[in-house]
């Protein structure tokens, strides 16, 4: 009895070291734990900390002043953008009325504005009233904001028939917009062509904006000034899971154009994130190995040097030959954010946390004393399940805050 004892502890102890062991090989990692690990079921989501501009930025330049018109300026090489529609002038209108109030008021970066149609008189004069800024190219201006035809008519060999039999797939889907050719259209010029547009050849950085969209928050410093001198291609305010209904070859095309093209690819890419299966495993299957997360891109800042790069004319060209703007609905969003993800430095994408911003039904609302009009860390006011489709947990668990 009296040796029993000791030999069962040692058991214990034995079976105690092994099941350490194990546990050290097999557990869960535990620290350095990864920037956004925190937030990856949003218990703290970094909106709700107290937001101020980003580290190091100069608030203004003192040298030439930011005076409209289009001389003599500190301004950068940079355009507001919407591509639209006369039928949206209300909306773009009330977008133009946010982002003057909060940001261009003080800068007075020129707006372009694009459409597939001649812009009316009603939307010239409307949009006119609305900033003090140039809206570009002086006389020709509005005749110059035509899309070319070759731009955004759909390409030729894209099969009528069977874009309407894949319009009928789409829609059995419910994939919104699917049987609405424009919105192809429109997704494919997004995704490849604008900064082709011969009215944005000397013009390096843009900022997007849609009809309908607010801004909440005082931005007090140069935006795209900080872009340039912080070295950085691309910014975003909401990332999201898109239908994979709409994209499910986007990715094995993908995957295609990489093994022809391995050279592309980035040392520091974001391809954990892109290909993430671990928070919504069933939308990386049905896509076909993407994770669906994206910029949304009805927002975007960004340096156009990225899509002129042959990088992403060979990889838009792939895709556009392969027929998924039409035969799928691939978005302008997933495609800018693969690529981003796979060709670009993921630390030359930079979340403007602290610009607040709405396209129905999502938000990004910063905890600042700039903002007014939103509520911080809501990030949709839209029906509970809408929550899910927040995917920026992903981003900064594997690249970060930034
Ligand atoms: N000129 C023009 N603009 C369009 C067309 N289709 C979409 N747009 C613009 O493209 C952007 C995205 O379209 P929108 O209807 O807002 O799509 P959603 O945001 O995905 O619901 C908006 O700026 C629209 O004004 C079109 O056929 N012609
Ligand atoms: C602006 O950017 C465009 C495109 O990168 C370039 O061709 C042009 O020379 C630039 N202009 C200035 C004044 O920097
Ligand atoms: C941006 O790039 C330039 C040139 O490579 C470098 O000198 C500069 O330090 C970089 N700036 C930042 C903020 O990273
Ligand atoms: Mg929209």
């Amino acid at each position: 009895m009296a040796v029993a004892r000791p030999l069962r502890v040692l058991g214990l102890i034995a079976i105690g070291l092994w099941v350490f062991f194990l546990y050290q090989l097999f557990g869960p990692t535990g620290s350095p734990k990864a920037p956004g690990e925190h937030v990856e079921n949003m218990d703290r989501d970094p909106n709700l900390d107290i937001t101020g501009e980003p580290e190091g930025v100069i608030l203004r330049r003192a040298d030439k002043g930011y005076a409209p018109g289009p001389e003599g300026t500190s301004r950068i090489n940079a355009t507001l953008l919407s591509l639209v529609r006369n039928e949206e002038v209300d909306g773009i209108v009330q977008a133009m009325r946010d982002l003057e109030r909060t940001w261009n008021s003080k800068f007075n970066y020129p707006w372009t504005f694009f459409n597939d149609k001649p812009f009316s008189e009603e939307f010239k004069k409307r949009t006119r009233a609305e900033t003090k800024a140039e809206i570009r190219y002086g006389r020709a201006a509005f005749e110059l904001q035509l899309i070319p035809a070759e731009h955004w008519d759909v390409p030729s060999w894209i099969n009528e028939e069977l874009f309407q039999e894949s319009a009928q797939i789409l829609k059995e889907n419910d994939i919104q917009y699917g049987s609405m050719k424009s919105y192809h259209q429109m997704c494919r010029w997004n995704s490849g062509l604008f900064y082709k547009h011969p009215a944005l050849k000397d013009t390096q950085y843009y900022w997007r904006v849609e009809p309908k969209v607010h801004f909440f928050c005082d931005v007090d410093y140069d935006v795209f000034r900080y872009m340039q001198d912080g070295n950085k291609t691309y910014g975003f305010t909401i990332n999201l899971y898109d239908a994979p209904a709409s994209i499910p070859t986007l990715w094995p095309e993908t995957a295609k154009f990489l093994a022809q093209h391995p050279e592309y690819m980035h040392e520091n890419n974001a391809m954990p994130w892109v290909t993430d299966n671990k928070r919504r495993p069933d939308h990386n299957s049905k896509a076909n190995g993407y994770s669906t997360c994206h910029f949304w891109t009805n927002f975007e800042i960004a340096d156009m040097s990225f899509w002129r790069s042959q990088a992403y004319e060979d990889y838009f060209n792939h895709l556009d030959r392969a027929g998924g703007f039409f035969y799928e609905r691939w978005g302008d969003a997933p495609v800018h954010s693969i690529a981003l993800g796979l060709f670009e430095d993921a630390s030359k994408i930079h979340w403007f946390r602290d610009i607040g911003y709405q396209h129905i039904p999502f938000f990004n609302c910063p905890n600042s004393p700039k903002c007014k009009g939103c509520v911080t860390g809501r990030f949709t006011d839209g029906e509970s399940w809408l929550m899910k489709e927040d995917c920026r947990p992903n981003w900064f668990k594997y690249v970060g805050l930034g």
